[in-house]
C-alpha cells in the first residue's frame, strides 16, 4: 500500500469523521432559530463560528487532498507536503476548538477586523485563533506549493496553463486536469499570502497597540476568505474533469482552445471578485466596485459554461451506469450552476443593496457546497473506495442519493425563500418583524435531519473501508 493510498485514507476517514459534527452544528442553529430549542446567544455564535470554519476547512482540505492523489497520473507526487499539510491542519483545527469552545471565541467564520479583540470570553481566545489560523495557513499554503512544485518539474509554466492550446497547436499535450489544477494552485496562492499578512496585522494590534485600518483589514480578509472558497470549488471541479468521463465510460477530456481560454481567464479575473463583499463599504473607491461587478460575472460563467457543457455531452447517449460516484459528480454540477445564478444575482451591486446579509447568502453557498463542492469530493471518494476496496456502495445508492439530495434540496430552499423575504442572516433569534424566518428555518432544519441521516450512512460505509486501507498498511 503506498504512502500516497495512506494519507488519502487519512484524509477521507478525518474528514468524514468531522462533517456529522458540523453538520450537527448547523441543525442545531436552524432549530435554534425555529423556536424548537432555546440556545443562549454565545453558544449559538460559537456553534457558528465552528460551524463554518470546520466546514470550510475540510472541504478545502478533502478537494486538495482528491487533487493530489489524482495528480500522480500526470506527474511525480512527494507526500510529504500533503503529510505536512494534515498534520498541522490538526493542529490548527484543535487550537480552533480550543479558542471558540474554551475561550468563547464567536466572530463567525471569516472573523471580520476587529471582531476577534470583542466576540469573546477569555483574553488568551485571540491569540489562540491567531495561531490556530497561521497554522492553517502554512499547512495549506506548504501543501499547495508542493503540488505546484511537482506539475512544474514535469511541465513549463505555460504548458501547465495550457497557453500552446490558445492558439489551437495540440502538442504537446496539457490535460484539463493539470490545467485547472494548476490554475487553482495559482489563484489560492494570494490568498494565503493575504492570510499571513492580516495575521500579521491583528498580532500588530493584539501586542503592539497598533490600531489597524478597517478598510484595509476587510479587503485583505475577503481576499483571503473568498478567494479559498472560489478556489476550493474548482479542486472539484478538476476532479470531476479527470473521473467523470471514465465514469461514462468515454475516453477522457481534452483541453480544447475555449476550455484554454476560460480557465486563464478565471485565474485572473478570480482575483478581483472578492470586491463583491465590499459593496456597501462606502469609502472603498468606486472603480473597484465596478470592477467586482464585471470580475463576479466572468470568473464563474466560463467555468460552469464549459463544465456543463462537456458533462451533458459526456452523459448523452453514454448508456452510463449510474451508481454513488456518478450521481455525486453530476447532480453536484446542477446544483453548482443553481448556487452560482443565485451568487450573480446578489453580486449585481442594486440587488446587493437588497439581499446583503440576508439569508439568500447562505442560501447560494450551501447550494454550490453542500450540494455542489462536496458531492464533487463525495464522487472522488466513493470513486477510491471502490478502486481500494471493490465495493461500490450499490445497497447505499437509493437511500443515500435520495435523503442527501431531498434533503439538501429542501433545506437550501429554506434559507432562499427566507432570505427574499428579507430575514437577516447571522441571527440567533428572529424579531418580529421577521418572523416568518422562525417557519422557514424549523422548515430548513427539518430537511437538513435528512441529510444527516444520509451522510451517516455514507460515512460509515466509507470510514470502514478507509479504515481497512490504513489497517492494511
Ligand atoms: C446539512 C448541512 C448543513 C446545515 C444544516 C448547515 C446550517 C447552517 C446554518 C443554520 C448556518 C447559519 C445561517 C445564518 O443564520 O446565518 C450556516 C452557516 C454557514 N455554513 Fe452551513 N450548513 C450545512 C452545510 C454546510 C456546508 C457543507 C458548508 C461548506 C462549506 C457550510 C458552510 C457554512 C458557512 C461558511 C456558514 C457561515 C458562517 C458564518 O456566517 O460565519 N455549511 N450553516
Ligand atoms: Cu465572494
Amino acid at each position: 500500500m503506498t504512502a500516497l493510498n495512506r494519507i488519502t485514507a487519512a484524509w477521507i476517514v478525518t474528514v468524514l469523521l468531522v462533517f456529522p459534527i458540523a453538520i450537527l452544528f448547523g441543525i442545531l442553529m436552524r432549530l435554534n432559530q425555529g423556536n424548537a430549542l432555546s440556545l443562549s446567544s454565545l453558544t449559538f455564535y460559537a456553534l457558528m463560528t465552528a460551524h463554518g470554519l470546520l466546514m470550510v476547512g475540510i472541504w478545502f482540505s478533502m478537494a486538495m487532498a482528491g487533487v493530489s492523489y489524482l495528480l500522480q497520473r500526470y506527474v511525480e507526487v512527494r507526500t510529504w507536503p500533503i503529510t505536512f499539510g494534515y498534520v498541522l491542519t490538526l493542529v490548527g483545527v484543535v487550537l480552533l476548538l480550543a479558542a471558540i469552545f474554551v475561550g468563547g471565541l464567536h466572530t463567525g467564520w471569516y472573523f471580520l477586523y476587529p471582531l476577534p479583540f470583542y466576540a469573546r470570553t477569555t483574553s488568551w481566545a485571540p491569540p489562540v485563533f491567531l495561531l490556530a489560523l497561521a497554522s492553517l495557513g502554512v499547512a495549506w499554503l506548504v501543501w499547495a506549493l508542493g503540488l505546484l512544485m511537482a506539475i512544474l518539474r514535469r511541465y513549463s509554466l505555460g504548458q501547465a496553463l495550457a497557453w500552446q492550446h490558445l492558439t489551437g497547436k495540440t502538442e504537446p499535450e496539457t490535460p484539463p486536469f493539470i490545467l485547472i489544477t494548476t490554475t487553482t494552485l495559482l489563484g489560492v496562492l494570494p490568498a494565503f499570502v493575504a492570510a499571513v499578512v492580516v495575521i500579521v496585522l491583528f498580532a500588530l494590534e493584539y501586542w503592539g497597540g497598533l490600531k489597524q485600518d478597517a478598510l484595509l483589514m476587510k479587503n485583505l480578509t475577503f481576499i483571503f476568505g473568498h478567494t479559498l472558497v472560489n478556489e476550493m470549488l474548482y479542486f472539484g471541479i478538476a476532479t470531476l474533469y479527470e473521473l467523470f468521463p471514465g465514469l461514462a465510460g468515454k475516453p477522457p477530456y481534452k483541453t480544447k482552445p475555449f476550455v484554454a481560454l476560460a480557465w486563464n481567464l478565471v485565474l485572473v479575473v478570480v482575483w478581483t471578485a472578492y470586491f463583491h463583499h465590499l459593496y456597501m463599504d462606502f469609502v472603498q473607491p468606486v472603480v473597484l466596485q465596478y470592477i467586482g461587478q464585471l470580475a463576479s460575472w466572468i470568473a464563474p460563467i466560463p467555468a460552469v459554461a464549459v463544465t456543463t457543457f462537456s458533462v451533458l455531452a459526456t452523459v448523452y447517449g453514454s448508456g452510463m451506469k449510474w451508481w454513488l460516484a456518478p450521481t455525486f459528480f453530476f447532480t453536484g454540477v446542477m446544483f453548482w450552476i443553481i448556487g452560482g445564478f443565485a451568487a450573480i444575482l446578489d453580486a449585481i451591486v442594486a440587488n446587493n443593496f437588497v439581499l446583503h446579509n440576508t439569508l439568500w447568502v447562505p442560501a447560494h453557498f450551501h447550494t454550490y457546497n453542500l450540494l455542489g463542492n462536496v458531492l464533487f469530493s463525495l464522487g472522488f471518494i466513493t470513486w477510491f473506495v471502490r478502486e481500494k476496496s471493490g465495493d461500490d456502495s450499490g445497497r447505499l445508492y437509493r437511500p443515500v442519493a435520495t435523503l442527501y439530495l431531498l434533503g439538501g434540496t429542501g433545506f437550501v430552499f429554506a434559507f432562499y425563500i427566507a432570505g427574499s423575504a428579507s430575514v437577516m442572516r447571522r441571527v440567533d433569534k428572529y424579531p418580529e418583524l421577521v418572523s416568518s424566518g422562525s417557519l422557514w428555518a424549523l422548515i430548513g432544519g427539518l430537511f437538513a435531519i435528512l441529510v444527516f441521516a444520509a451522510t451517516l450512512l455514507y460515512v460509515a460505509h466509507a470510514i470502514q473501508r478507509c479504515w481497512r486501507i490504513l489497517a492494511a498498511s
